[in-house]
């Protein structure tokens, strides 16, 4: 492992390791360089100029401010797929998910202009795609400053209930098809039971949260941007799950049956644990 990552992994303790099976997310400070932080920035502006088939603007054309998401944007631009292979999230997810292999899956972007009123809505991000397994992760990075007000909102130990929540899409607030078998979100806002956390970060800081945890986020009431990218690992024990008619993002480039262990196939995953470089010795020459 070269010096970077060598750090990342140390600043990982095992109370994190603790609070993240517990809580279902945590804060890491200060483990996303700004190495990669530009090149999530110069894959954002591309990204927006020309967005993949999964773009999608949140916002209605009178709402104010605008909200756009898009995905699997390695798919289409080397910056997110170089911050995808060789960035640090590889490393937070060995540590977190007590994994000896992590696979990358695929990143989403959640950026919203200053006064954005539309928020990202309550909802757990495993239903939307056909991963089945615990050892899967997100890492949630912003690249501006974020408050309570536009950060991530995540309600405590909800990925240890054993619900399965309809997904939805935001835009229209319509459920994606074919999920009658899970349960409609309740408003965690209305619910007095409820722990919200709610981390404020600076750029260099991330979120891990595990996606059966729900989790939402306020619109952008601030005068500055706030863009977000998350990025999902999987680790040893994730396979195809069964899902519904939608989902999102679907797995492309491969025919995977139920069961089947998605970090086997690495063009459709790429293997990111144990490091590449790590295996070649590349990284330590070069540090
Ligand atoms: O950043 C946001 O507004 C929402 C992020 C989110 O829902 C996710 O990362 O799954």
């Amino acid at each position: 492992m070269n010096r970077e990552m060598q750090a990342v992994w140390d600043a990982i303790t095992e109370q994190d390791i603790d609070a993240f099976w517990r809580d279902g997310a945590i804060a890491l400070r200060g483990v996303i360089g700004a190495q990669w932080r530009e090149l999530i920035a110069q894959g954002i502006d591309k990204t927006v100029a020309k967005p993949t088939p999964y773009g999608r603007v949140q916002s209605k054309p009178d709402d104010p401010g605008w909200f756009f998401t898009d995905y699997y944007m390695w798919h289409q631009y080397e910056e997110f797929e170089t911050v995808a292979r060789n960035g640090p999230g590889g490393t937070i997810a060995a540590k977190l998910l007590r994994s000896k292999q992590v696979n990358y899956f695929y990143e989403g972007l959640f950026l919203k202009e200053p006064g954005t009123a539309r928020a990202s809505d309550w909802h757990q991000d495993q239903p939307y795609y056909n991963v089945d397994g615990r050892q899967i992760c997100v890492v949630w990075i912003p690249l501006d400053p974020v408050t309570k007000e536009t950060t991530l909102r995540v309600v405590k130990g909800t990925h240890n209930m054993g619900k399965w929540y309809r997904p939805i899409f935001f835009a229209s607030d319509q459920e994606l098809k074919g999920y009658e078998r899970f349960e409609k979100i309740p408003d965690f806002d209305a619910d007095p039971g409820a722990e919200i956390m709610e981390f404020p970060l600076e750029p260099g800081d991330c979120i891990v949260f595990h996606p059966l945890c729900v989790h939402g986020a306020r619109g952008n009431p601030l005068p500055i941007r706030r863009r977000a990218v998350q990025t999902v690992f999987l680790g040893d024990d994730c396979v195809y799950g069964e899902r519904g008619v939608e989902v999102e993002p679907r797995i492309v480039g491969h025919d995977f049956k139920p069961g089947d262990r998605l970090g086997d196939v690495e063009t459709v995953f790429p293997k990111v644990w144990p490091r590449p470089d790590t295996e070649s010795g590349l990284a330590e020459a070069a540090a």
